[in-house]
């Protein structure tokens, strides 16, 4: 099943950025070639979702897409990190933004929904920039429809298990929960890592542990360190399919200001990639970076964490996807 229709021969990588610098043309996340721009489709899907109805503190993700793509200009094509070029392995595109409802939130879910399932049918992988957190859930849908129950990995200060906002049951902090009633989560494999700040009441970890979660806090994390919390992640999403949900308030707000729900005390950009790297080899099948709100960042802070992750994510992607 994870080697349906990968796309053959060389793929088409970022432009050359010693003809054109990185700071020149119309923006494609790390330079690469639009999804037009190809005869043979992709293997991995990058794809925005400008949309941020879903938030309950401060708004601006709708642009967290240009902002992650404007991040990703000075990002090089080998990653010395993961010793591999990932753009070399597997074809990756840019397949622009998909079209979303800012008003109507039911519709836009629906949209969001169909757009996945319509770059699944010919990509294996996706690779989606949000966005507020609300978008996952209907991702989590056609990924589900696909790959079958996963196992979530979700980076975030927030649980994003609660039940509803002023009565309102799609909303950011509410998709794990909906994705749990609808059967889409791998039972006792799911993760959320960097977990802190207030809660309603004691009653939100209660719950939330009823949905097969384990939660690693963001004191946890760094007691731990990133390996060792990644080994048990692993041990964790045993044989299923990896789904990554990274929401960028997983940094602590000096590394990612520019974010809705900010919460201090979190782990660095440096430990979250560390950790990402980490998980190499897992069968991952998608991932989001969502939360980015570049009216309230600083110097392309966060902008630039995001594209970093979103980097890393792909890595993985592609090395599981060519091995
Ligand atoms: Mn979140």
């Amino acid at each position: 099943l994870t080697k349906i229709q990968r796309m053959p021969m060389s793929p088409i990588g970022p432009s050359n950025s010693l003809v054109n610098p990185r700071f020149a043309n119309i923006s494609t996340f790390a330079h690469l070639p639009r999804i037009d721009q190809l005869e043979t489709g992709c293997d991995i899907a990058i794809v925005g979702a400008p949309f941020d109805a879903g938030v309950s503190y401060r708004p601006g993700a709708r642009f967290g897409p240009q902002g992650i793509r404007a991040g990703s200009q000075l990002l090089r094509p080998f990653d010395p990190a993961l010793g591999i070029s990932p753009f070399d392995l597997v074809q990756v595109a840019d397949c622009g933004d998909l079209a979303i409802n800012p008003f109507a939130l039911d519709v836009a879910i629906e949209q969001i929904y169909s757009g996945a399932q319509q770059l699944l049918a010919t990509s294996p992988r996706l690779m989606v920039l949000g966005g507020d957190h609300t978008i996952t859930l209907p991702l989590l849908r056609a990924a589900h429809e696909i790959y079958g129950p996963l196992a979530v990995v979700h980076f975030d200060s927030h649980l994003d298990t609660w039940d509803t906002y002023f009565g309102a049951p799609y909303t950011h902090g509410t998709p794990f929960r909906r994705a749990y009633e609808d059967g889409l989560l791998a039972p006792k494999a799911c993760s959320h890592i960097g977990t802190r700040g207030p809660l309603y009441g004691v009653d939100d970890l209660t719950d939330d542990a009823s949905f097969g979660f384990e939660i690693t806090s963001a004191d946890t994390l760094d007691a731990k360190g990133s390996e060792n919390i990644a080994e048990q992640v692993r041990a964790r999403c045993a044989d299923y399919k990896v789904y990554l949900s990274l929401d960028i308030d997983v940094l602590d707000p000096a590394y990612a200001p520019g974010t809705g729900t900010p919460e201090a005390g979190g782990p660095s950009s440096g430990d979250i990639l560390r950790l990402l790297r980490a998980l190499r080899g897992l069968p991952i099948v998608g991932c989001d970076v969502v939360e980015v709100s570049p009216a309230y960042d600083h110097a392309e802070v966060t902008s630039i964490a995001a594209s970093h992750i979103a980097y890393t994510m792909i890595g993985l992607m592609a090395e599981n996807l060519s091995s």
